[in-house]
């Protein structure tokens, strides 16, 4: 096998033997045959478009299924059986649609591929795998490009998937993915074209968040200042993970009236800031358990029904198989998976049964809690405020330390970093490496929290629209606003977000723990040269740097 996708990559240079995240080989190249089919049915996408052809069933198939590529989503081989199945029924219906209209249309090698799908997946799928690499013509530039555009191309499908669930949609993204998927069979396009084409999947990433927000504050609010508890109350429980909201909604609606108290997990943190889900579901109670990579200890010592909507999901220890489930593109052998129904959730009845057949939490806690909601809104709010405490000189900078968690103990770079920011500083965060500090007591500054929580990483658009609005407020560029970022990657998410914030020109971000490996030395050069992008170095280098 060969995948280096993500940061946990192993000895920083790609899994060979087995996935560091728990994958095994044979579902990494039942992945790889999807997204090999996924790239056959971009030509047939763009060809229909020209004609006119509706294609949305196909462009949302292939957002859902490249989500269920992306590290920690789905482990399954059987359900990757099924979304080839399904990708290569969806080409061909296209593909007979096209040939109505264009009777002598042409189709590539890529378009016309047929696995045998009574015949070993596995080995087809490594095969597909050895000719892309074979077929980057050993330039390995153009190959890190070929990955970097994939990878952000995952990011920005799953982002895409949670905004349709949410009934946001632009067909520029759909278009755009079509296009990205089909360039990635090219052999023309220069160093350049690949450049230009990683920083339009950052463009249309920045489409797919604002989508994403929309769908987020219109449908739940903005956002707003809001204390969650981290303290279990007595009773039957169930613990919703991942990022999806909607879904979140879902199983509150359906246990209304059960008694059943609901508790996020990892990046459904900033859920409880949204005042419709808060007003409408007071059995949305509180947080547990901290980042994705602590969840084999969290759901072992959870006392009710888990729910994964979305990443991150870990092989799961047989102490607590039983009480997962898995809903939407996640999934792993051996755990329930509930259906969408029409309405595009499930019925998460067998999840309700479970938390009640489960004991729930019998003995109190001392009272602890987090606050969250600092949304877009939120901040901007308070603009006049924040703008006099920089003009008094009380706030000196601001740091954005966030992104992704993980398990490398160089991660702790970033718990370091916050606890050393001096008290005239305010730190944003956002995503789920935010639990390495979280709950710290920072304090504040003329009122505003020096440690201020804007969502999950899919918020960066939020974050990204703080730091237009206090640029806008100054009347200066982002660029020349005293604010450092301080960003941790592990999975494609954190691809589209980085490749967003470079399209922006955002420069001198400080990103670590570990450089990707897809990205090779002169990738690399060409991205400190022109945006003066830096792998983290020590908490005290890099904050002296910041501060000078
Ligand atoms: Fe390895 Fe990451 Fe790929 Fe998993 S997703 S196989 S850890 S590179
Ligand atoms: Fe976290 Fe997986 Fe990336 Fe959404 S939940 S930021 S790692």
């Amino acid at each position: 096998m060969f995948c280096e996708q993500c940061e946990q990559t192993a000895s920083g240079n790609g899994c060979h033997q087995w996935g560091a995240c728990g994958k095994s080989p044979e579902v990494n190249a039942v992945q790889d045959l999807l997204v090999h089919c996924l790239r056959g049915i971009a030509p047939v996408v763009l060809k229909a478009r020209e004609l006119n052809i509706p294609t949305h069933e196909v462009d949302v198939f292939t957002c859902e299924s490249l989500f269920a590529t992306m590290t920690n989503v789905n482990f399954d081989s059987k359900r990757f059986r099924t979304y080839v199945e399904r990708a290569l029924q969806l080409r061909d219906g296209l593909k007979a649609e096209v040939q109505k209209l264009e009777p002598t249309v042409q189709w590539s090698e890529i378009t016309n591929y047929q696995p045998d799908l009574q015949g070993d997946l596995v080995a087809q799928g490594v095969k597909t795998s050895l000719e892309v690499i074979e077929k980057s013509g050993g330039n390995i530039d153009i190959f890190s490009l070929k990955l970097t555009v994939l990878y952000g191309v995952k990011g920005l499908a799953s982002y895409a998937f949670h905004a349709y669930e949410l009934e946001q949609e632009d067909d520029k993204i759909y278009q755009f993915l079509a296009e990205a998927m089909a360039a990635l069979d090219r052999d023309d396009l220069t160093l350049e074209d690949w450049v230009n084409l990683a920083l339009k999947v950052g463009e249309l990433n920045l489409r797919a968040m604002e989508l994403l927000d929309a769908g987020h504050t219109l449908t739940y609010g903005h956002p707003t200042p809001t204390s969650v508890p981290l303290n279990p109350r007595l009773g039957k429980a169930i613990l919703v993970s991942g990022h999806d909201i909607k879904q979140l909604e879902a199983i509150l609606r359906q246990t209304v009236g059960t008694e059943i108290t609901v508790y996020t997990h990892g990046e459904l943190l900033p859920a409880h800031g949204y005042p419709k889900l808060k007003q409408n579901y007071p059995h949305l109670y509180g947080h547990f358990g901290t980042a994705w990579q602590n969840q084999t200890k969290d759901f072992a010592k959870f006392p009710g029904a888990i729910v994964i909507t979305t990443n991150c999901l870990m092989p799961p220890h047989e102490n607590y198989d039983t009480k997962v489930f898995t809903v939407g593109p996640v999934g792993y052998s051996g755990l329930t998976f509930l259906p969408h129904r029409i309405d595009g959730t499930p019925d998460y009845q067998p999840v309700i049964q479970k938390a009640l057949e489960l004991p729930g939490f019998t003995t109190e806690e001392s009272a602890r809690q987090v606050t969250v909601g600092f949304g877009r809104n939120a901040v901007l709010s308070v603009a006049d405020q924040v703008i006099d405490a920089v003009k008094q000189g009380k706030i000196r900078h601001f740091f954005l330390v966030g992104g992704c968690d993980g398990a490398k103990p160089d991660r702790n770079y970033y718990t370091e970093f916050v606890e050393k920011v001096p008290s005239d500083c305010v730190i944003l965060t956002l995503a789920c490496g935010k639990f390495r500090f979280f709950d710290q007591q920072l304090g504040d500054i003329n009122g505003l929290p020096r440690l201020m929580d804007v969502g999950q990483c899919n918020d960066a658009y939020s974050a990204i629209q703080i730091a237009l609005g206090l640029a806008n407020a100054f009347n200066v560029g982002v660029n020349e606003l005293p604010l450092s970022m301080i960003l941790s990657w592990y999975e494609q998410k954190a691809v589209a977000v980085l490749l967003t914030l470079l399209c922006l020109g955002i420069k001198d971000i400080r990103l670590g723990p570990t450089l990707p490996a897809f990205i090779t030395p002169n990738v690399f050069q060409f991205l400190s040269e022109n945006y003066n992008l830096q792998a983290i170095k020590t908490p005290e280098e890099d904050l002296a740097a910041c501060l000078a």
